[in-house]
C-alpha cells in the first residue's frame, strides 16, 4: 500500500494570489469546495493522525471561521462512503439526545460539511476521497496527559460518549474496517507476514526484531482473552468509538473540561473493552506512544486512576460485574494488540502506518511492549484500583 506523504501547508500572502505564476495549488481548490462562504486564508497540517492526512483551514469569515479538511485513506477504509453514512448516523443521534437532556456542561459533535453541491465528500482529479468537519471551536487536544484532572476529563469523555451512543441500534452501522480490533485477527495476519519472510532476510537479524517475536511467543495465550468473553456470552457486543486515544479528547480551553470525542471512522458494533484499553494504554503513557526512548516508558497508576474514575463516574450506570471482571484483561490487551500491529507493519515494509523514519514502527512497538511490561508488573495495584471503583 502506497503511503502519501503530507503536502506543505498553503498560506496565500493574499486572497488574490490564488492563482500564481506557479499556478492553483490543489490543496486550495479542495478547501475551496467546502467554504462556501468567504475565501480560504490559511491550510495547515493538523494533528497527528497516523491514517488519513489532516488539515486546519482558515476562511476569513467571522462564524465558523476554521474547519477540519481529511483526505481518507482508501487502503485503509476500503468503503469511505460508509465511513461517512456512519459518522452521519452517529452524530445526528448524538445531537437528538443531546437536545432531549441536559448535561452539566458543554459537549460538541463534528458535524460533516457538506461540499458546494451538498455531497458530503469531495473526490479530487486523483481519485482521492476529502471530506470535511467542523473544528470544535474553544478547543484543544493534547498528545499525552499532563495531570489527573486532566485524566480524569479524558475518561469522562470516553464514559460519556458510550452513554451517548447506548441506545443506538449497531444494526443502524455499517462494519468500516473488517477485523479492526479483533486481536486473535492481528495475530493470524503476523504469523502470515512472518512465514512470508525468508529467514536470510536481514529485517530478521535486527535485535529488537528477535526481542519482539520472542516477545510475542511468550505471550501468545494472552491474544483472545476478549473474543473468548465475547463468544461465551460474557462480554456484550456494544457501540464502540474504535479510537478514543488522548488526542482525540477535546478540551475546552476555558474551563479545562472535556467536551467532545473526535474522530468517529471507527465507529462499529464491537466491545468496549477495547476502547477502555485504548484510552488507557494511549493516556497512562507519559512519555507518549511517540517516544524513541522505548526503555523509558511506564504505565502510570495515578493517571489509570484518574482516567477509571472520570469514566466510571458515567459508565457505573451500565457496566455489568463481568465487564469489571475483565477491564484488567483489556488494559494489558491493548498494548500487546498495538505493538502486534505496528510490528506486523514493520516486519511488511510500512505499508498500513504512516512512517516519518526508517524503523519507526518498529520502535512503536518497542514502547507498546514496553507499556505492557510496566502493567503486568503493576498487575496488583491495577487490579486493586479496579477493586476500590466497583
Ligand atoms: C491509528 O490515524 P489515527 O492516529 O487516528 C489507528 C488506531 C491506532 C492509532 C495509534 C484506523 O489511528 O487504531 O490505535 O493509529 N487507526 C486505524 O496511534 O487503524
Ligand atoms: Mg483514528
Amino acid at each position: 500500500m502506497a503511503q502519501s506523504s503530507t503536502p506543505e501547508s498553503f498560506t496565500p500572502s493574499t486572497t488574490q494570489s490564488i492563482g500564481t505564476e506557479r499556478g492553483i495549488d490543489p490543496l486550495l481548490i479542495i478547501a475551496d469546495q467546502f467554504a462556501h462562504s468567504g475565501q480560504v486564508i490559511e491550510i495547515r497540517p493538523f494533528g497527528n493522525g497516523n491514517i488519513n492526512d489532516t488539515f486546519l483551514v482558515t476562511v476569513d469569515v467571522p462564524i465558523d471561521h476554521q474547519f477540519i479538511l481529511q483526505r481518507i485513506n482508501t487502503q485503509v477504509f476500503r468503503q469511505p462512503e460508509l465511513v461517512m453514512q456512519n459518522m452521519r448516523v452517529v452524530t445526528d443521534h448524538i445531537h437528538n439526545r443531546l437536545q432531549q437532556e441536559s448535561l452539566d456542561r458543554r459537549w460538541e459533535t463534528p458535524r460533516v460539511l457538506p461540499t458546494r453541491n451538498d455531497r458530503d465528500h469531495w473526490e479530487d482529479g486523483n481519485g482521492s476521497f476529502w471530506r470535511a468537519i467542523s473544528f470544535i471551536d474553544q478547543s484543544q487536544a493534547l498528545d499525552s496527559i499532563h495531570d489527573v484532572e486532566h485524566a480524569q476529563e479524558v475518561g469522562y469523555a470516553l464514559g460519556n460518549f458510550h452513554r451517548l451512543i447506548s441506545n443506538l441500534n449497531p444494526n443502524q452501522l455499517a462494519d468500516t474496517l473488517e477485523g479492526f480490533h479483533i486481536t486473535p485477527r492481528y495475530l493470524q495476519h503476523y504469523h502470515h507476514v512472518l512465514n512470508n519472510i525468508q529467514s536470510s532476510s536481514d529485517v530478521l537479524t535486527n535485535e529488537d526484531v528477535q526481542y519482539c517475536i520472542q516477545w510475542i511467543v511468550d505471550r501468545i495465550e494472552l491474544i483472545s482473552v476478549l473474543e473468548d468473553a465475547k463468544n461465551q456470552g460474557k462480554l456484550p457486543l456494544r457501540l464502540m468509538h474504535g479510537d478514543p486515544k488522548v488526542n482525540n479528547v477535546m478540551i475546552d480551553i476555558a474551563t479545562q473540561k472535556s467536551i467532545s470525542l473526535v474522530d468517529l471512522d471507527t465507529v462499529k458494533p464491537g466491545l468496549i473493552h477495547y476502547d477502555i484499553g485504548d484510552c488507557l494504554r494511549s493516556g497512562c503513557n507519559p512519555l507518549g506512544e511517540e517516544t524513541q526512548d522505548w526503555q523509558g516508558v511506564r504505565f502510570d497508576l495515578n493517571l489509570c486512576r484518574g482516567i477509571l474514575q472520570g469514566y466510571l463516574s458515567v459508565a457505573q450506570a451500565f457496566l455489568t460485574a463481568q465487564d469489571y471482571d475483565y477491564l484488567f484483561d483489556a488494559i494489558r490487551l491493548i498494548p500487546f494488540e498495538l505493538g502486534l500491529r505496528f510490528f506486523t507493519d514493520h516486519l511488511e515494509g510500512d505499508v498500513y502506518f504512516k512512517t516519518k523514519y526508517p524503523g519507526h514502527n518498529l520502535m512503536r512497538a518497542l514502547v507498546q511492549f514496553q507499556l505492557m511490561s510496566s502493567i503486568e508488573q503493576q498487575e496488583a495495584a491495577i487490579r486493586q484500583i479496579i477493586e476500590e471503583m466497583r
